[in-house]
């Protein structure tokens, strides 16, 4: 069994999106192991997006990020790192595949950064730092 860390970022919270996004998961057949609703800070925030730092959308990035509480999950099952990013879509909403979460549900709202409703792991290495640093 692998697991991944799955967030519900503010977009998705505010928007009333935690059920049908969780839906969405527990209807393909994961598996939810642990949840928390929180306001993560800054430092958190900063790690978890450590890979960014430098790049021209990573402050505005962690503005959206501290505009609300997330709810991180832990989600379980074969394969679900890569079967999550797969169920959410490709990072740009507006050209994100109709039938994913960011496809259907999330859009372009011309700011400077990306609000397209979930974070998933890519890779174990990425899921294991993750869920120590969200769930730890
Ligand atoms: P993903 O969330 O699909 O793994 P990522 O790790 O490359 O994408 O980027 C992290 C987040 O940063 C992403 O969900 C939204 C934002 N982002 C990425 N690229 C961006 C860009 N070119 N302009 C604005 N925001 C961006
Ligand atoms: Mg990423």
């Amino acid at each position: 069994m692998q697991s991944t860390l799955v967030l519900i970022k503010p977009d998705g919270v505010k928007r009333n999106l935690i059920g049908e996004i969780l839906r969405r998961c527990e209807a393909k057949g994961y598996v939810i192991e642990d949840l928390k609703l929180f306001q993560p800070s800054r430092s958190l925030l900063e790690e978890h997006y450590a890979e960014h730092q430098g790049k021209p959308f990573f402050e505005p990035l962690i503005e959206f990020m501290l505009s609300g509480p997330t709810l991180a999950c832990k989600l379980g099952g074969n394969r679900v790192i890569e079967g999550f990013r797969s169920i959410a879509g490709t990072t740009d909403p507006t050209t994100a595949a109709a039938g994913t979460i960011r496809g259907d549900l999330a859009r372009d709202w011309g700011l400077n950064v990306q609000q397209n409703l979930v974070h998933g792991s890519d890779s174990e290495e990425s899921a294991e730092r993750e869920l120590n640093l969200w769930f730890g």
